[in-house]
C-alpha cells in the first residue's frame, strides 16, 4: 500500500490533477465526507489527511510515504526537528505564493530599520522571520501566533507581520501593506527515504507521472 499525505484546501485541490496524470483518482471528496483515509481507483493507492503542518511529521516518520506540504511548512518543520529520513525530489509549482513582512499603512517601515529600532514581529513562521531579520541585521522580538496574522498590527500587539500572500486582498482588508518580500513559496513533493527503497517499484512511476506533469505545465 502506498499512503499519500495530503492536507485538506488548496494543496488538496492542486494535487488532484498531479495524481490524475498518474492514473490515480481519489474515491470521496474531502469537503464532503468526514473520512480521514480517503480510498482511489489504485487498491493499492489511499490518501490520509492532516494538518498542512503535520505532513512532514507524517512522511518523516512513515505514516504516509508521501506527501505535500508548502516550502514554508516544510523549513520550519526542518527548523524544528532536522532532516531525516525526509526527501524532497519535486517543486511541484503548486500553491504558489510569497512569504513577506508586513505593516499597517501608517507604519514607516524604512525608517525604523534605518534607525536601528527593535521591532515586535508576529508570525507563525519563526524559523523564516529569525533568518530573515538576522541577514539583514534588524534586531526583532518574535511573537509566535497560530493564525490571524494580521490581526496583530492593528491591535498593537506588533509592529510587522511575516506571513504568506498571494492575491495581496487579506492585507488590503486590513489596511496593511507589504514591505519586505522574503521568499517565494510553492509546494513539494516529500517522500519518506525508507520507502523509497522499499516501495520503489510503486512509487517511482508516480513521482516520475508528477515530474513530467510539472514539467509540461510550464
Ligand atoms: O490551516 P492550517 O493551520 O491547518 O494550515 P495552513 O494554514 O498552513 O494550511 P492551508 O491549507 O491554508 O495552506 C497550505 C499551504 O498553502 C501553505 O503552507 C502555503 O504553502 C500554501 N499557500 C498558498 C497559502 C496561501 N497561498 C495563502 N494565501 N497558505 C496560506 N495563505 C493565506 C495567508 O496566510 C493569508 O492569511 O491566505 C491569506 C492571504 O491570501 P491573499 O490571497 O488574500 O493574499
Ligand atoms: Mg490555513
Amino acid at each position: 500500500m502506498i499512503t499519500l499525505a495530503l492536507s485538506k484546501g488548496r494543496i488538496f485541490q492542486e494535487t488532484l490533477p498531479l495524481l490524475a496524470s498518474a492514473g490515480i483518482e481519489v474515491l470521496e471528496d474531502p469537503e464532503k465526507s468526514r473520512k480521514l483515509i480517503l480510498p482511489t481507483n489504485r487498491p493499492d493507492v489511499q490518501v490520509v489527511l492532516v494538518r498542512a503542518s503535520d505532513v512532514p511529521t507524517y512522511v518523516e516518520y512513515g505514516g504516509a510515504d508521501v506527501g505535500v506540504c508548502g516550502k514554508d511548512t516544510l523549513i520550519e518543520h526542518q527548523a524544528e526537528w532536522g532532516t531525516h529520513g525526509l526527501y524532497q525530489p519535486l517543486d511541484l509549482r503548486i500553491a504558489k505564493c510569497r512569504m513577506s513582512v508586513a505593516v499597517r499603512a501608517d507604519f514607516d517601515y524604512a525608517n525604523a530599520v534605518r534607525q536601528g529600532a527593535r521591532l515586535a514581529v508576529a508570525t507563525k513562521y519563526t524559523a523564516i522571520a529569525r533568518e530573515f531579520f538576522a541577514t539583514k541585521g534588524v534586531h526583532v522580538d518574535l511573537i509566535k501566533l497560530y493564525g490571524s496574522m494580521e490581526l496583530a498590527p492593528l491591535t498593537g500587539l506588533a509592529d510587522a507581520i511575516v506571513d504568506l500572500v498571494s492575491t495581496g486582498n487579506t492585507l488590503k482588508a486590513n489596511h496593511l501593506v507589504e514591505v519586505e518580500h522574503i521568499m517565494d513559496i510553492s509546494s513539494r513533493l516529500v517522500v519518506n527515504q525508507a520507502a523509497l527503497k522499499v516501495k520503489q517499484a510503486s512509487l517511482r512511476p508516480i513521482i516520475d507521472a508528477f515530474a513530467q506533469a510539472v514539467s509540461a505545465s510550464v
